[in-house]
């Protein structure tokens, strides 16, 4: 009788673990000079990201993020050292990621199948939206920086309504896309 309580017990105690467990958003780690960022399998990812003078700051405020290899935890975010640019993997879940206006390095984003969207803040953003309604939206004002969009499949839209000076916008996989001397290129399977 004794021995049946103990493991009552300690099936209590392993239950209790699983549903304390947090639900982070994914991993950010550095391999060479190279950020990743890689999502948890379910859930979608709300990202901020700066990346500047060799230090990323990456992260979901809402669900947390994981301070791999290279990085450092600080509350919900990851802060990485010796950083030139970043890969972001978003996974099945529509996700969104917001390239904060300090940002100068190059960014990729590979969005996965669900409907994923680009805030272009500051630093070249070559985003691939793949499967889903994708969505890149650039800033008010013209960032220095090309950026790039291929939506893949699936109806994709680009923004640039936050802009009150004309804009050139073809889609004609050429650089000649946004603000005069921008370099933005929409892709030709994107709508505007
Ligand atoms: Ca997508
Ligand atoms: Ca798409």
């Amino acid at each position: 009788m004794r021995h049946g309580r103990r493991l009552i017990g300690l099936a209590a105690v392993g239950l209790t673990l699983v549903c304390a467990s947090p639900a982070f958003a994914g991993t950010a780690y550095v391999s060479g000079r190279t950020l990743h960022y890689t999502t948890a399998s379910t859930g979608p990812d709300s990202l901020l990201i700066t990346i500047a003078n060799g230090i990323a700051n990456i992260g979901d405020g809402t669900v947390g993020t994981v301070a791999g290899t290279g990085c450092a935890q600080e509350s919900r975010y990851a802060r990485c050292l010796n950083v030139d640019d970043a890969v972001i993997e978003l996974g099945s879940e529509g996700s969104s990621v917001n390239v904060q206006p300090g940002s100068t390095a190059p960014i990729k984003v590979i969005g996965g199948a669900g409907n994923d969207s680009v805030l272009v803040g500051g630093g070249p953003v070559d985003f691939e939206g793949g499967p889903g309604w994708d969505m890149m939206q650039v800033p008010v004002y013209a960032d220095a920086s090309p950026d790039s969009f291929s939506g893949g499949p699936g109806r994709d839209f680009v923004y640039y309504s936050a802009r009150t000076a004309p804009q050139n916008v073809s889609l004609d996989d050429a650089p000649n896309d946004g603000a005069p001397g921008e370099h933005d290129n929409i892709h030709s399977d994107v709508a505007t």
